[in-house]
């Protein structure tokens, strides 16, 4: 029973240890999924794969990834037992010389294939950064019903331009008409950003290195987005950061960025040869409104998601940004029209006389054709022809090398963030978005993959009549043990599938689980999936085809006493909960676990003092507190014996989640049997390896995990090591009175946490810019 005594402590200390630094906060899914049913896909060839770059192949249903040295290509349904890879390493000069450069031989000299797309009907292009020497070639992979797979020798060549050198700084590519478009730093001291477009039959394009274009820009995503049916208008749009200075300081600031260029543009004749002519750009805006006009601005953009609409033309454009604030950390994800960003490349450029000046909007005239617009039959007049930009006078292409930015940002849908999250122990670095159809519309269901190797399934709710919205985490899905960030996120809606990418691996995970919600339609109901449903029987996947006499869901409210009431909604569950029992010394302080498996319940807790019958709500007071983690006992009398019921209540739907039968030893019992109180025997054989405490609950080093950041962990097991392995009695002392401490901080964490999220609204984050 000592074992219990210092389970509680050690888990109350660390508890309390993570509340010094930032607020614990238990962001549990409607159900605990951290026993996910993924599969993971493929490791790589002795156990290490660099994954850098992923294609997702439904055509071919195939998944071809880049990695350190290799390529694989896996048939989706028999996965790694079918992989077929092509060992790709620098070649031996290269490495050599990367070496000597003081780079580092085993990480940075060596070939990551960053670049992998389909180039035609029977080739991928790939390109690595080949220790410092990028290289491009093709990659035959036959046509569908073919398992083929090689390197095309004889197509080898360099790749300056059109792969990075380095293995992991941002950039984007893409493939259009059998050119491949990339925004990426193209030299070895990081000093030649641009935006490329190379290989095809046409000459190479790129930038101009001008601060002006381009300020230290990294790349978040590349997409051809037509404007219209003519596809002389299409344009490649690129999405990025890049530094700004502002005239009154020499500080600079980060914004994010979306620029355009024509697919058409072939540069200028005597301007601008062989530079982009038609290049321009614009503010990404996602910020919340704060008092006082002044607004929390997220500029990191972190990933761009497109959700293809029908026509093409019209994507919904899904951005996640994250702030660069130092006084706290936040993402949020906003969401942007195609006829916003359009709208605001057609209106005023921005103009300034000087750097030293503020920004305008350019009020003169603008030269024709506007810069900007691609060459067309748009642009065409009847005396004034321009078959390519090289016709375009060379006062347009003055002009559009003056005037690369555009006056006006791009605000998002509604003018504000679909999603903030400032709460989360982990930083968001990748997003996919799946519009789902439910019982009661439509839902889009974002998967927002972190940084510590989880991915968090996130439904948000449009309240009807208003722009308001509610978000419910749904899963929280570690698919990783380790916590990597995860770096690509691939949806396959044709397989109900996510492919999640991280430098250990690629794994799989479904969309849905809807059989973890439990058995009642009650659990279905209130989990709020848009991808399950009740279907009379059991928790299942929805189909909006399949029959609808059982079928029971409402997304919107999550309101089983509507939905279930003809289906057997149940009650009183007390005895079908597992009884977990616990000893507590008197007047000593213990802790009774309780998480609802949904934020949105409510606790209330309650006592059955043998041999009475019935059960009692618990008296919350100075010595009993209600946690959100639980029930805390400051100082445990004898009469606390009893056994403890923690219920949660949601919409009408009560739960019993957890049952504790709680022993007070009282301090007669103790002095016999505590071994610590002879101060002679040994703790030893806990404090090698203190987190496999025999018989302690499972669940509570899980929840210090939880908890606290892996920084604090080690702290977290020192400090466990020293509560498990101090068995001499001088030492106790200090670690009563350190336990006494602790307690005493528990109000302040709880103050302190209530005020913080007033203290956020009131700092002040930088002004919003006009561009
Ligand atoms: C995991 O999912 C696969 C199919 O995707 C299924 O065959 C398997 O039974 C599942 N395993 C568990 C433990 O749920
Ligand atoms: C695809 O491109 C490669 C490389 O240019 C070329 O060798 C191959 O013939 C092309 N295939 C088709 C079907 O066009
Ligand atoms: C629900 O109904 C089934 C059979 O219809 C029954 O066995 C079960 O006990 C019921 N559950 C509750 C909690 O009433
Ligand atoms: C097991 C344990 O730590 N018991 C302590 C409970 O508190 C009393 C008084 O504070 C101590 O004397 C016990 O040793």
């Amino acid at each position: 029973m000592r074992l219990w005594v210092s389970a509680w402590m050690c888990w109350l200390g660390a508890a309390l240890l993570a509340a010094g630094r930032s607020p614990p906060r238990l962001r549990l899914p409607y159900r605990e999924l951290l026993g996910t049913n993924r599969s993971v896909l493929f490791f790589g060839h002795r156990g290490f794969l660099g994954f850098r770059s992923l294609y997702l192949d439904e055509y071919r249903d195939r998944l071809f990834i880049g990695g350190k040295d290799v390529l694989y290509s896996l048939l989706l349904d028999r996965a790694s037992a079918d992989a077929k890879e092509i060992y790709w390493p620098p070649l031996p000069g290269q490495t050599e010389e990367c070496f000597q450069k003081g780079k580092d031989p085993r990480t940075d000299c060596a070939n990551y294939v960053r670049v992998l797309h389909p180039y035609n009907r029977t080739h991928l292009l790939a390109c690595g950064t080949g220790a410092f020497h990028p290289v491009c070639a093709f990659v035959y992979v036959g046509h569908r019903g073919e398992h083929t797979f090689s390197l095309e020798p004889a197509s080898v060549e360099p790749g300056r331009g059109r792969c990075p050198l380095e293995p992991s700084r941002a950039f984007a590519s893409t493939v259009i008409g059998g050119e491949l478009y990339t925004g990426l730093t193209a030299d070895f001291l990081g000093r030649d950003p641009g935006i490329f477009r190379s290989m095809g039959t046409r000459s190479a394009l790129r930038t101009e290195v001008d601060q002006r274009l381009l300020n230290d820009p990294k790349f978040v995503a590349v997409h051809l987005i037509p404007d219209n049916n003519d596809k002389d208008n299409d344009k490649a749009y690129f999405f990025f950061t890049e530094k700004v200075v502002e005239a009154d300081s020499k500080e600079h600031a980060i914004v994010s960025r979306v620029a355009r260029v024509c697919v058409n543009d072939a540069g200028g004749q005597r301007v601008l040869v062989n530079k982009w002519s038609t290049f321009n750009k614009a503010r990404l805006v996602c910020s919340v409104p704060g008092p006082g006009g002044i607004d929390t601005h997220f500029d990191e953009l972190e990933d761009i998601f497109l959700l293809r609409t029908k026509d093409g033309k019209s994507p919904e454009i899904y951005a996640l940004f994250s702030t660069v604030s130092h006084v706290f950390q936040g993402s949020a994800v906003c969401v942007y029209h195609m006829a916003d960003i359009r709208e605001v490349f057609n209106g005023p450029f921005a103009h300034r006389e000087s750097p030293h000046h503020q920004w305008g909007a350019y009020e003169g005239r603008v030269p024709y054709p506007r810069p900007g617009v691609c060459p067309s039959k748009t642009t065409n007049q009847p005396r004034r022809q321009f078959g390519t930009t090289k016709d375009f006078p060379d006062e347009v292409l003055h002009f559009a090398r003056a005037h690369p930015l555009m006056y006006k940002p791009v605000y998002p849908r509604h003018r504000r963030p679909l999603l903030v999250k400032t709460d989360l122990p982990h930083r968001l670095h990748q997003l996919v978005v799946d519009r789902v159809e439910a019982e009661d519309g439509q839902h889009d269901v974002l998967f927002l993959g972190t940084d510590a190797g989880s991915v968090l399934k996130v439904v948000v709710l449009q309240k009807t009549s208003s722009v308001a919205t509610e978000e419910i985490v749904l899963e929280e899905l570690q698919v990783f043990k380790v916590p990597v960030p995860i770096t690509q996120m691939e949806i396959s809606v044709k397989r109900q599938t996510l492919y999640v990418g991280s430098s250990l691996g690629v794994a799989q995970v479904r969309l849905h689980r809807c059989e973890t919600y439990g058995t009642a339609c009650a659990e279905c109901c209130l989990a709020r999936d848009p991808y399950c449903a009740w279907d009379g029987t059991a928790c299942t996947h929805y189909q909006p085809s399949g029959k609808r006499r059982h079928r029971r869901q409402d997304i919107r409210h999550g309101n089983p006493v509507h939905q279930c009431l003809d289906q057997n909604l149940t009650v009183d569950d007390f005895e079908s909960v597992e009884e977990k029992v616990l000893y507590g010394a008197e007047e000593n302080s213990t802790f009774l676990e309780c998480t609802p498996r949904s934020p949105q319940a409510t606790v209330q807790w309650f006592v059955q003092r043998p041999p009475d019958e019935q059960r009692d709500e618990v008296k919350t007071d100075e010595r009993i507190l209600q946690t959100e983690q639980g029930l805390l006992f400051r100082k445990l009398h004898r009469h606390d014996t009893g056994i403890y019921y923690c219920k949660t209540l949601e919409h009408g739907f009560t739960q019993t989640v957890a049952k504790t039968a709680l022993e007070v030893l009282t301090s007669e019992q103790l002095a016999r049997t505590v071994p610590w109180e002879r101060g002679d025997e040994p703790l030893r054989p806990l404090c090698s390896e203190p987190r496999l405490v025999p018989q302690a609950p499972k669940t509570w080093f899980k929840d210090i995990m939880h908890l606290i950041s892996s920084q604090n962990l080690r702290r977290v097991e020192e400090y466990c090591a020293r509560l498990w392995c101090s068995s001499r009695p001088h030492h106790r002392k200090s670690k009563l009175a350190h336990t006494k401490h602790a307690l005493a901080s528990v109000d302040v964490g709880r103050k302190g946490r209530a005020a913080k999220p007033h203290g956020e609204k009131n700092r002040v984050p930088r002004q919003a810019v006009a561009t």
